[in-house]
């Protein structure tokens, strides 16, 4: 059955045209620095968002009335899956994302919940093979049910950590029984309210537990996915243990399990923790450890995760310059972990909503290109920071340099000048560059 019948296959129309189911800037087969579009962006829907929810916020149930909708939990959730894979052949995405809960419902027991999983995963093995559509990633959704309440790999209750380590296992061989070529671990639920009743060092020692386990098993049944932390500051809990990339690093570094990961980054929860998406990017980068992206944007307004879709164009410019220069995202992708408004509640807004962000983009790594190409971010940094190449400097970057010597330099050199970072006349080339290409 198809569910999007009015709506045909969104071709790239180019900056001219005025069809708003139409790409202007997203050209899957254009080539940008030596690789298709395509093959930079690896586009990604997040099946949450655009088949699971519905519009609900907290003051109001959803608003969405879906053609997938129906009273039977089962019946429901095979139509979703016949709904996403005609939405990605439609709109031109190969990939999506999924948690475990999205896909199928809790049944009374584990072992019923995992039957129902075995029957989506089933009819999703199908579509995905007549289609060509491939998993970007899965994981484990071990936060919404009240089980979780005190965590998951955190939690005081033994018998939940239990119930989360063979959560954790069905959901690794479906990854693996799909392809997935990720796996994510967002810990919703792994952080505290209070330390009047938390032991945390326990709780980080038995989350590092979990996570070499996860290792260990797919290890053993050979899933080869790339796994991948997605860090977050705040909400639900309000000390998140994996509050930002660096916080992560220094956590997969204590505990040995640096070689296993590297990160999905989100970019509303960069904005959380108080950073760029682009600074959350380069932090993995330098420390090689940029997996994937959770593209959306949040508002700078509210202090929580919105999720919106991303249309900011200076974000994605400066995202994209930083996974160019990062060399590629590699196995990883760019997931739209977004939503549309609740007011946004028709069947064409889920198109105009993945088409806004693909252009955006788009645009974006055109616009990231011209950067690197003509070299005007490099030419600002290596002039800034060019009095480390001879002399003084040059004996510092080479670990010659010693307090003594450099005391011996700082006494006959009285002159210091300093010199404009020039920062207002970046942005505006900047914003040159982005309204040129
Ligand atoms: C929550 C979030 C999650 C993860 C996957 O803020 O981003 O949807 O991406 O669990
Ligand atoms: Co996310």
């Amino acid at each position: 059955m198809a569910y999007f019948q009015n709506i045909g296959k969104i071709a790239y129309e180019g900056k001219g045209s005025d069809n708003p189911l139409a790409f202007k800037h997203y050209n899957p087969k254009e080539v940008v620095l030596g690789k298709t579009m395509e093959e930079h962006l690896r586009f990604a829907v997040a099946y949450w968002h655009t088949f699971t929810g519905a519009g609900s916020d907290p003051f109001g149930v959803g608003t969405a009335v879906r053609g997938w909708d129906s009273a039977n939990e089962m019946d429901q959730a095979k139509a979703r899956v016949e709904a996403n894979f005609e939405f990605l052949n439609k709109i031109g995405i190969p990939y999506f994302c999924f948690h475990d809960r999205d896909i199928a419902p809790e049944g009374a027991t584990l072992a019923e919940t995992n039957k129902n999983l075995d029957v989506i995963v089933d009819l999703m093995e199908e579509n995905m093979k007549a289609s060509g559509a491939k998993l970007l990633w899965n994981t484990a959704n071990m936060f919404t049910n009240p089980r979780f309440v005190h965590g998951a790999g955190t939690t005081s209750n033994a018998d939940v950590f239990a119930y989360a380590g063979a959560q954790l296992k069905k959901s690794l061989e479906v990854g693996k029984r799909l392809g997935a070529e990720n796996y994510v671990f967002w810990g919703g639920r792994e952080g505290y309210e209070t330390l009047l009743n938390t032991d945390m060092a326990l709780e980080l020692d038995n989350l590092a537990r979990l996570l070499h386990m996860a290792v260990a098993y797919s290890k053993e049944i050979g899933f080869g996915a790339q796994f991948l932390i997605e860090p977050k500051p705040k909400e639900p809990t309000k000390h998140q243990y994996d509050f930002d990339a660096a916080t992560t690093i220094a956590f997969l570094q204590k505990y040995d399990l640096k070689e296993y990961f590297k990160l999905n980054l989100e970019a509303n929860h960069a904005t959380l923790a108080g950073h760029t998406f682009e600074h959350e990017i380069r932090v993995a980068a330098i420390n090689g450890m940029l997996g994937s992206l959770d593209a959306n944007q949040g508002d700078l307004l509210l202090g929580w995760d919105t999720d919106e879709f991303p249309t900011d164009l200076y974000s994605t410019t400066l995202t994209m310059y930083e996974v160019l220069k990062a060399g590629g995202i590699g196995k990883g992708g760019v997931n739209f972990d977004a939503k549309v408004r609740r007011g946004s509640f028709e069947d064409v807004d889920l198109f105009l909503a993945h088409i806004a962000g693909m252009d955006t983009y788009a645009w974006g790594l055109k616009a990231a290109a011209k950067l690197i190409e003509e070299k005007i971010i490099d030419n600002i940094v290596d002039n800034r920071y060019r009095s480390f190449k001879d002399g003084i400097g040059a004996e510092i970057v080479a670990g010659r340099a010693t307090l003594q010597s450099l005391e011996q330099y700082a006494m006959q050199n009285n002159a210091i000048k300093n010199e404009s970072g020039r920062l207002e006349r970046i942005k505006l080339v900047l914003n040159e560059v982005i309204y040129s290409v």
